[in-house]
Formats: C-alpha cells, structure tokens, sequence
C-alpha cells in the first residue's frame, strides 16, 4: 500500500566532508592540500588494520574508508598517516550540534559527522529552504573551520542522496516537484536497504535505476526481496515519511555486529562488544543522553536469539561503564558450546545529560585514553572491518 503523502515537509541532511582528515587539516596547516589518511599505522605498508577515512586528495590516489592501510600506503606512501583523535572529533561534532540547533529543534544525528534537520517550521526565518542550507554551510565553517555538504528535499530519503551529489562543499536541493526526475536515474544501490545481494537480485529481473524499480508492480519487488521489497518501492516512488527524531523522541539507541563467520574466539567476541559500547556511547555522548538500562543481545550460530538486562544505578554513557556491565552479562551467559553469530547492545531509559562537561574533565579525558588506546590495540590486531560496523545508508 503507498501511505498518504504527509504534508509539505523540509527536510535538510548535512554530512561533514572527509571529516576526520579535514580536522587534522584544520589542526595543522601544513597538511593543506596534501593526501591525509587517518586509521591504522601503516607501518611501511606492513601495518595492519584499515583507513578510518582520508583527504580528497588522498582519494585521488585510489584510497578509501575501511581500505586496509597496507594498501592505502603502497597507494601512496607520501600521505601523511595519522592516527584516529576520537575525543578531538567528538569536541567537533558536539559544536556542529550547536550550530545545527540554530536552525531548528528538530535535529537527528545519524553518525559523528551527519545529522538531519526538519526545518519544514523554521525555513522562513532565513528566507527560503535553499537560504537555510546556505547559512548552515556558512555558520558550520564559521564556527568549526570545516565545509559541509547539504542535501535539501520533501523527506529523509531524497535529503541524504543529495547531499551526497555535489561534495565535497556541495548543496543540492530537490523540491517536491522535482523529486521523481531526481530520483529516478539514480541507481539502485543508493537506496537503504539496498546491499550487493539485492542489487543482483534485481538487476537480474532488470532492475538498475529507481525508475526502473518505481515502475515495477509491488507485488513483484515483495516477492523478489520480501516485506523489505515493498518499503524500497515506496522510496523509489518518492514517498518517505520517516520522521525526523529527536533526542527526546528516542526510547532506546542500540548497535549490532554479526561476525563474518559464527566464533568463539574471545578475544574477538571481546572487542566486538568493546566497539559496539563504544559506538552506543558516542551516539548517546552526541545526543546528550544517559541511560540506565544496558541490554546485550546475542545471536548464536542456531540462530536462537537471546537478551539480558541490567540497571545500572547512575546514568551513564561512559564506554568503559557500558562495557563492564556488559562484558560481565556476557560471562554470566551460557553458551553451552554454541558459537556467536551476532552482537548487540542496547542502551534504554534515558535522563538527559546535565553535566556533560564533565565528560571532557581531566579524569574522564584520561580515562577515555585508555580506552581508545586499547581499542586502537584490537583494530591493529584484527582490522577495523572486525569491529566497525559502517553503513549509514538511508
Ligand atoms: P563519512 O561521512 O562516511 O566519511 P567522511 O566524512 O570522511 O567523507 P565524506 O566527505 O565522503 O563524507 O564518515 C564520517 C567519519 O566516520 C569519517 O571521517 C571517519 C569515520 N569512518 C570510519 O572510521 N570508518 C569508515 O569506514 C567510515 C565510512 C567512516
Ligand atoms: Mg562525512
């Protein structure tokens, strides 16, 4: 069934470019200009682990996010490698939130460096929504240094492609009239949903472009990709009623990770949970959220799917809180032999974090360090790809 179109909404996305390697150029000048790589240490091309992401000039040579950085050095062994500063980019992005609440209450972050605005009650104070886009660029950089690129559209969906159009520094607009012309040359791997496995499926029925998919019979997409074929067929015929949700609005904040192959390894099953916490944490941190209640989810290889909760007595959204609670639920699960297929962990019923600058107080800053230090030691030791979950996709 296509669902009623909601009323004329404004939606913007905006996504930092090269966002790490852009704040290591911000910090040091005379990396201006020249290919920047942040993530593993390369090592003379014999380190391990991957490329958190790098500088446009650096995607001239061929290197990319989640490349092993073995690779990206035999590339280019003349970029400057530089090791991940979570906590600097972490400042950032907390000041680009402020930025963004000038523009409008309702702001949703999507990852460290991306957010969407619904300015749809707010637009006229700038003007026009194309205006607002404007500004936000201008007021980003003013107040960060950084350029950012800017998607402006009737939904979440159409948002997030456009602002990926133009980067780096790009702003596109796509008005509601506009949207099916702008959405149906685009092909199908654009849209959520949407992996490998589902591309081929369709492109063997010859399905490339989102026309081509908008044109299908629903009935056609369901039977080709399941319940989700119907949820891409909407997108692709331009409707998209995701709301944009708000800190207030989210009852729980929760990251999965399903390992390559189902394993025992618990030095691997160690660091999935490490930087599943970690990832909850940060999302938590930016959304100024505390949460008393940590579940853990674990998928074993039958596919039998198991919870448990913990209360925690103060409000936390400090990784090394989260994890020792839910490294401790995970010793205390029985396995019975079985391998672990997935991960995951969940934080719920939030207090919203008055003090958050006691986040960046010595003691905590020290102890944030640590951590990220030995987080640094698993993703040497395994590869990022063993414990970044990516894929923002909308
Ligand atoms: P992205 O917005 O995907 O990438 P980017 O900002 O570096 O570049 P672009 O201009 O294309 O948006 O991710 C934001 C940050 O998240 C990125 O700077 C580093 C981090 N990241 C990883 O650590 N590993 C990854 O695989 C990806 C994709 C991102
Ligand atoms: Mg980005």
């Amino acid at each position: 069934m296509i669902k009623s179109s909601p009323q004329k909404r404004y939606i913007i996305h905006i996504d930092m470019d090269a966002f790490f390697a852009a704040v290591e150029q911000r910090d040091n000048p005379q990396y201006k200009g020249k290919p920047v790589v942040v993530g593993a240490d390369p090592k003379r091309g014999k380190g391990r682990g991957v490329v958190s992401t790098c500088s446009y000039e650096a995607r001239k040579f061929g290197i990319h996010s989640a490349m092993p950085i073995s690779i990206a050095y035999r590339k280019c062994p003349e970029a400057i490698f530089l090791p991940v500063n979570m906590e600097k980019y972490q400042k950032v992005s907390l000041e680009i939130g402020k930025v963004l609440g000038e523009f409008s209450p309702q702001v949703e972050w999507v990852s460290i460096d991306e957010a969407f605005l619904d300015i749809s009650g707010s637009y006229h104070l700038f003007g026009s929504p194309y205006k607002t886009g404007l500004l936000l660029k201008s007021r980003v950089k003013e107040v960060t240094g950084l350029t950012s690129s800017v998607g402006i559209a009737p939904h979440k969906f159409a948002a997030k492609i456009a602002s990926d159009l133009k980067k780096p520094d790009g702003l596109v607009e796509v008005t509601q009239d506009s949207l099916l012309t702008f959405l149906w040359p685009l092909e199908i791997n654009r849209i959520w949903g949407v992996g490998k496995k589902a591309v081929k499926v369709l492109n063997e029925s010859g399905i490339y472009t989102m026309g081509d998919l908008a044109h299908r019979k629903v009935e056609k997409l369901v039977e080709l990709l399941g319940k989700n074929g119907e949820h891409i067929w909407q997108l692709a015929n331009g409707l998209d009623d995701r709301e944009v949700e708000t800190e207030r609005e989210i009852k729980s904040i929760s990251n999965e990770y399903t390992f390559q192959q189902d394993t025992d390894n618990k030095e691997k099953i160690g660091s999935a949970l490490l930087s599943l916490c970690e990832k909850v944490s940060q999302r938590l941190f930016q959304k100024e959220l505390k949460a008393k209640t940590i579940t853990l989810k674990i998928r074993t290889g039958d596919f039998k799917t198991y919870s448990r909760t913990v209360s925690i007595s103060n409000p936390t959204n400090f990784t090394d809180v989260i994890f020792k609670e839910i490294q401790k639920t995970y010793n205390n699960f029985q396995t019975k032999g079985k391998k672990i297929r997935l991960l995951g962990v969940k934080a719920s019923n939030f207090s919203l974090d008055t003090k958050q600058s006691d986040f960046l107080s010595e003691k905590e800053n020290k102890k944030r360090k640590k951590i990220q230090r030995a987080m640094e030691k698993i993703k040497d030791k395994f590869g990022e790809d063993a414990i970044y979950r990516s894929g923002s996709k909308i």
